[in-house]
């Protein structure tokens, strides 16, 4: 398999974790990718071969060993998580009633991870062309978001799984995203429940191994 990827998205990071909670990083080939800062607000030159395997020419895109182009991280997430469940056993994504909670949880996590990056898109603009108003949507986004994870931080907790699921990933993928890029704003104040539970799952080796330090410019 081979990933395009770069270490500072946090879409592509999902993926990279998924692969090495699920046993699978082995098995994929990373293809770096890299971008002109301009890329949140113009079509600019791509890395080789990434708009050939994904017109969408967005980042993780996954091309599988049978030549399938899988362009968006849920999606990598998913097809991952099916490779693995003949070969370990372990899955990201629970096969039992308890799907639709964790599916519930994802998508708050994974609508704060949309709401981040379309913030950096924002800022990368030159400067009398930054939207206030869209900036501080996205901000008042992010804050319910977190707020909706503190009130289900027992939901978070690693029980009795082996591995963590896709929402725990994706949640513990905001909160370092968002300590990262420091501008976005601490999320701990008044979220003790989330502020210790990120402590402890950003100690996995997987989490320590991806933290994004820098963004390769093209
Ligand atoms: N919903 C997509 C979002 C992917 C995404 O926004 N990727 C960003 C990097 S974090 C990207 O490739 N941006 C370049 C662009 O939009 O031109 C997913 O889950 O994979």
């Amino acid at each position: 398999m081979q990933l395009f990827w770069t270490p500072a998205s946090p879409f592509t990071r999902k993926v990279s974790i998924t692969a090495m909670e699920l046993g699978l990083w082995e098995r994929i080939e990373i293809r770096p990718t890299t971008w002109p800062l301009d890329w949140g607000y113009a079509t600019v030159p791509f890395t080789e071969g990434l708009a050939e395997a994904n017109p969408v020419a967005q980042i993780p895109t996954l091309v599988t060993d049978d030549g399938v182009s899988l362009g968006n991280s849920t999606l990598i997430c998913q097809y991952l998580n099916e490779q693995a469940r003949g070969a370990s056993g372990a899955m990201v994504i629970p096969n039992d009633d308890t799907k639709w909670a964790v599916w519930s949880l994802y998508a708050i996590a994974d609508g704060i991870l949309e709401a981040q990056v379309g913030m950096r898109a924002e800022q990368l603009r030159p400067d009398d062309l930054v939207s206030g108003g869209y900036l501080q949507k996205q901000r008042d986004r992010i804050e319910r978001c977190f707020d909706a994870m503190e009130a289900r931080a027992d939901e978070l907790t690693i029980t009795d799984a082996a591995i963590p699921n896709l929402a725990q990933i994706t949640a513990a993928i905001a909160c370092g995203y968002q300590d990262w890029r420091e501008w976005l704003g601490d999320f701990r104040p008044g979220r003790p429940g989330l502020a210790a539970w990120y402590e402890t799952i950003s100690q996995r080796p997987s989490f320590r191994d991806t933290e994004p330090d820098h963004t390769p410019e093209g």
